[in-house]
Order: C-alpha cells, then sequence, then structure tokens
C-alpha cells in the first residue's frame, strides 16, 4: 500500500481529515514520484540484462548450485532459477513505485522460507543472486537512484537470512 492509501485508510477509519504529519508524508511520496518512476523504467528496461548478469555471478561465485546435484543444475532448472530473479526484481520495481515494501512482502516474502526449503533450493545463493541484481542494477542508475533502489533489494535480501 503506498502511503497515499495508507493514510486515507487510518485517516477515514477516525473519521478525520489527514493530519498535517499525513500530508507532509504525501507530500514527499508525490515529490519523489518521478524519481521512482524513472527507476522503476531503468530496471523495467534493463531487467533482462540485471537477471543475466547476475546468474553469471551468481554462478561464479556458487558453481555448486548448478554442478550435477545442484538445485539449479540443468537447463530447465537454471532457467527456473533465472526465472526467480526476474520474479524478485519484478517486486522490487513494485516497491520502488509504490515507495512501500508491503507489496513485496506480500508477494514474495510471505511464505518464502517454507518454500524454498520444501524444494531444497538453498536460501543463501537465492540471496545472492539478489544481491548481484542489486549491484548490476546500481551500475544503471546515478548514486542517488542507486540508493533508493537498494533499499528495495535490501529488504528482499534481510528477509532471506
Ligand atoms: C512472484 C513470487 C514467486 C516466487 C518467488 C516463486 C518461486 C518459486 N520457485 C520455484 C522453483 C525453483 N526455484 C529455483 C531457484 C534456484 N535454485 C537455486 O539453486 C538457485 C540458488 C535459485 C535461483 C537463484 C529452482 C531451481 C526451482 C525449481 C526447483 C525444482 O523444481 O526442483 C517454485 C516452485 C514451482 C515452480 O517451479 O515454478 C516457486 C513457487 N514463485 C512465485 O510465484
Amino acid at each position: 500500500m503506498s502511503v497515499v492509501t495508507k493514510s486515507i485508510v487510518n485517516a477515514d477509519a477516525e473519521a478525520r481529515y489527514l493530519s498535517p504529519g499525513e500530508l507532509d508524508r504525501i507530500k514527499g511520496f508525490v515529490t519523489g514520484g518521478a524519481r521512482r518512476l524513472r527507476i522503476a523504467q531503468t530496471l523495467t528496461e534493463n531487467r533482462e540484462r540485471i537477471v543475466k548478469q547476475a546468474g553469471d555471478q551468481l554462478f561464479q561465485k556458487r558453481p555448486d548450485v548448478v554442478s550435477p546435484g545442484g538445485n539449479a543444475y540443468g537447463e530447465e532448472m537454471t532457467a527456473t532459477c533465472l526465472r526467480d530473479l526476474d520474479y524478485y526484481l519484478r517486486l522490487v520495481t513494485y516497491g520502488v513505485v509504490s515507495g512501500d515494501v508491503t507489496p513485496i512482502e506480500e508477494i514474495g516474502i510471505v511464505g518464502l522460507k517454507e518454500m524454498y526449503n520444501s524444494l531444497g533450493t538453498p536460501i543463501p545463493a537465492v540471496a545472492e543472486g539478489v544481491r548481484a541484481m542489486k549491484a548490476v542494477a546500481g551500475s544503471l542508475l546515478s548514486g542517488e537512484d542507486s540508493a533508493e533502489a537498494g533499499a528495495y533489494f535490501d529488504f528482499v535480501i534481510g528477509a532471506m537470512q
């Protein structure tokens, strides 16, 4: 939920106008809108490159996952692994646009550990892949934009610890 929706839900629950503090936070959200959209656009336009390069880095660091017996071994499983990275990148763009981690959490974090444990997927390696995406994405963004996007990647990485 964006700060706009959240503030309205809270204010209406008390049948009151938006408070000065809420209006201030909404102002911050609106003011940063162009930047958030610019970041989301860059990530979206470069998604293939970000996923591909991050995958290469991950498999270099963790060759075990793509070796016989590894969870991402074989063409199909490797493709599924890259698809998962693409999923997380997509969720990061949702977070960036809404200025909120809730969509990331609801779509991709709740139940994550149980899911990966049941699949035998090493979670630290997934986190490594997301960390690599953060680095590749950061290299495509200006310093300030990179820091803003980085916070959402960090949220995903943090949930995988
Ligand atoms: C948008 C929210 C969302 C997420 C996050 C998601 C993840 C997700 N990843 C899966 C599988 C998988 N995920 C991986 C990923 C990896 N294996 C590794 O060793 C690497 C470290 C890593 C890549 C970074 C692999 C290899 C599978 C297939 C495992 C199998 O079928 O045995 C599956 C099982 C079903 C399927 O194969 O599609 C789900 C549900 N699905 C969703 O809808």
